[in-house]
């Protein structure tokens, strides 16, 4: 028994990849903590024979994601930038990756302080314009990766012609849709060759797990994840996969009242008289707002605003939060504020994070599934704190 391939997303969420314990009839797949599995004879098993290589509960995470992004294959990992090395761990000396300028500071660390090491190239540029995309190619580039909506400046790069630039450069496309996730937009059925989540984010929902996994149609890619997962290991715990299975079941109902919140908070937001600027790619104000309608299904839970003022101001304005919880991450049940120059970002130059408008009065949100008015008094209450 399991949910057929062309259920809506809403049906997905809750089976895809899941069908009844066949051993004991268990609807919600078991946590099989095991580290390894019987042979009847050597090399003779049921399918599994040490964790690391597979494991029940993390295979049924594995195609609930895969479903969820449309894709036939999905490889899960212990966090979002241990998704992204093992895919790079698929790369040798020399090659070359053009990456969105606007990535998470962690993605950003792991081009610039780790794969360098290793003659891995990164080029950061902004990918609004295509054009400059197809200039970037090198003989040596072996992939496009992007984010969009990006992390923090929530700019939209258009999916479908990067993908036609990838295509015709014979280039793979990365697109990390952890801050859309499949349910307001579906990488794989614009063009891209994989996506990356970190599912510590809006898949799980809780922020009680650190996970990460990858989504592919293509067959030579996946073969080459599956052997880096089980060579390299950042695979995660059957625990942790149940927790995301379990979090999946809800991300469509979450991410309905996220958007919902979201987009009313940045439309006050931007009547605000302390407020310089809001990136939220619903406003009609937002440079990505045409391309965001004709991806997205939503424009998502994330608005990041730059405050009037400096480092006190935001400074005052996070600490006088009661809902908001001041803390890194994102996508959980609960709404989070954080400051991405000290916080989430602090890893990026600061040349290069004020190039991006990643100043001192800018404050990111993560827009919970809390009451609405209580989100926004809150955030009266930080702005009255700045004020003061
Ligand atoms: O934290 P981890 O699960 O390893 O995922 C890394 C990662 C990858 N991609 C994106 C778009 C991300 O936002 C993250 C993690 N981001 C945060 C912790 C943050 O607060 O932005």
């Amino acid at each position: 028994m399991s949910a057929p391939t062309n259920a809506s997303l809403d049906t997905l969420c809750i089976h895809a990849g899941q069908h009844p314990d066949p051993f004991s009839g268990a609807v919600m797949p078991p946590i099989v903590l095991s580290s390894t599995f019987v042979q009847e004879a050597p090399g003779v098993h049921k399918g599994w024979d040490y964790s690391r290589a597979g494991n029940p509960t993390r295979d049924s995470l594995e195609a609930c994601i895969a479903g969820l992004e449309g894709a036939k294959h999905g490889v899960a990992y212990g966090s979002g930038c241990g998704a992204a090395l093992s895919i790079l761990l698929t790369f040798k000396a020399g090659d070359h990756v053009l990456v969105g300028d606007d990535v998470y500071g962690g993605t950003f660390r792991l081009f610039d302080k780790v794969m360098k090491q290793f003659g891995i190239e990164a080029t950061f540029l902004d990918m609004t314009d295509v054009a400059r995309v197809k200039a970037a190619i090198r003989p040596t580039t072996r992939m496009i990766w992007l984010e969009t909506p990006t992390n923090p400046m929530l700019k939209i790069f258009d999916i479908a012609k990067i993908a036609e630039v990838a295509r015709t450069a014979k280039l793979e496309l990365l697109v990390d849709n952890t801050f859309a996730t499949p349910m307001l937009q579906r990488p794989l059925d614009l063009g891209a060759t994989m996506v990356m989540h970190s599912s510590t984010k809006y898949l799980n929902g809780h922020s009680d797990v650190v996970s990460g996994a990858v989504a592919t149609n293509d067959e030579g890619l996946a073969e080459k994840l599956r052997f880096v997962q089980k060579a390299a290991g950042a695979v995660p715990s059957p625990f942790d996969c149940y927790l995301v299975l379990r979090g999946l079941k809800t991300l469509s109902v979450r991410m309905e009242r996220h958007v919902a919140s979201a987009s009313k908070l940045a439309a006050w937001l931007e009547s605000h008289a302390q407020v310089e600027k809001v990136y939220y790619p619903g406003l009609k104000s937002h440079a990505g707002f045409e391309i965001a309608e004709k991806q997205m299904k939503g424009p998502g839970g994330m608005i990041s605003f730059a405050l009037k003022g400096g480092l006190t101001e935001s400074a005052n304005f996070l600490k006088a939060l009661r809902i908001f919880v001041c803390a890194e991450s994102l996508g959980g049940v609960e709404s989070l504020a954080e400051h991405p120059a000290i916080m989430t970002h602090a890893s990026i130059p600061a040349e290069q994070r004020r190039a991006l408008g990643i100043g001192d009065g800018l404050i990111r949100l993560s827009v919970g599934i809390e009451g609405f008015d209580d989100l926004k008094a809150d955030l009266e209450s930080g702005f009255l704190a700045a004020k003061a």
